[in-house]
């Protein structure tokens, strides 16, 4: 079945989840959460803060509450309407776990176990390799299918885990007729953000993130240690913006980020000055979102009544899944 065949359908549907790992960094804004925003406008917008997914990694229920809040106010400040899309939590919505269960069925614990992010929460925590961990990317095909959405908007790194979410589409319709759509990424001009470490993608567990929403003198001192072009050692040494992580973040933050990149190249500019101008865009940039998130982190029942309200919105349409699939599989 294509989505267009779907009478319930009346514009094509997006969805993505997003970690509750606390205020989200500069990379998940400019490697999803910024297509987000421009895409409710487009399209029937479903956002979902999965919050079973961090489950596998995060065993403090404290900080879990906590974070998912936190991740809540953030997409709100950051500019997600509720008028305009869904936002909800995932273990508000239990069909999702029952429908992962139920795509486990036809997905090979093959294709589990090649997963690259498997094999490194594997490496990174080696004393809770959790069932959760393997499993992990059949519950992000369930979050997706559940609402039938042809698109995903995520960042790069998602690439692997989409990719399987298309196999599993591919194995339960094989086996039981065209059911879902098979989802597509689409990405951000931004797809994979580098940390202040300029080599990884920037990433929370790894600890060199921009924090948006973080007081400004956190965010001076994450963005001051940056690393620039390690070929620059001296102030008077040309540099070169296709290789420095700071000149790379201007492009998002700067109009004028040309006219910054020819000053590091005549070496009118030192990377401190680079850096300094790249805290103020950033601020600049955020200003009312941080503010925003200030008021929503001040107003937590307003904030869980949108997420209650979202979770109720989309019952329907994850009901109407549950009963084809049931049906489909022989389920009384
Ligand atoms: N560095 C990045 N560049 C581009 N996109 C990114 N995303 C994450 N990091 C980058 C995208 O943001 C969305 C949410 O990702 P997530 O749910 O994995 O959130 P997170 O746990 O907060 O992201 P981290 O910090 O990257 O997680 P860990 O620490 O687990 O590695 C996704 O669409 C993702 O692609």
């Amino acid at each position: 079945m294509t989505i267009e065949a779907d009478p319930t359908i009346t514009r094509p549907r997006i969805f993505s989840g997003i970690q509750p790992s606390g205020a989200p960094h500069i990379g998940n804004d400019l490697g999803a959460i910024r297509n987000y925003v421009k895409l409710q406008h487009e399209y029937e917008a479903i956002y979902c803060i999965v919050d079973y997914h961090a489950l596998t990694s995060l065993h403090d229920p404290e900080r879990l509450r906590r974070q998912t809040l936190e991740m809540a106010a953030a997409l709100l400040a950051l500019g997600l309407d509720p008028e305009r899309c869904t936002l909800f939590v995932q273990s508000h919505r239990p069909e999702h776990t029952e429908l992962a269960w139920l795509l486990m069925t036809v997905t090979p614990v093959s294709w589990l176990e090649r997963t690259p992010t498997y094999k490194e929460k594997k490496a990174s925590q080696p004393d809770d390799v959790n069932h959760g961990l393997l499993t992990y990317p059949v519950l992000q095909a369930a979050d997706i299918v559940m609402y039938k959405a042809s698109l995903v908007p995520v960042g790069k790194d998602q690439a692997a885990h989409l990719e399987l979410s298309r196999e599993i589409v591919r194995a339960f319709n094989a086996r039981y007729g065209d059911t879902f759509p098979e989802p597509l990424a689409v990405h951000t001009e931004s797809p994979i953000v580098l940390g202040t470490d300029g080599i990884r993608k920037m990433s929370k567990s790894i600890g060199n993130t921009i924090d948006i929403f973080a007081p400004e003198d956190v965010l001076r001192k994450q963005i001051m240690s940056m690393v620039t072009d390690t070929q620059r050692i001296l102030r008077t040494d040309p540099g070169r913006p296709e290789v420095c992580n700071v000149c790379q973040l201007h492009r998002p933050y700067s109009a004028d980020f040309e006219r910054i990149w020819e000053g590091e190249r005549t070496a009118r500019t030192g990377c401190v000055d680079t850096k300094k101008l790249l805290l103020a865009r950033i601020l600049e940039h955020y200003a009312e979102p941080r503010a925003r998130y200030a008021e929503l982190m001040d107003d937590p029942d307003g904030v869980d009544r949108i997420l209650a309200d979202g979770a109720e919105r989309i019952r329907p349409m994850a009901q109407a899944t549950m009963t084809e699939v049931r049906e489909k599989m022989g389920l009384r």
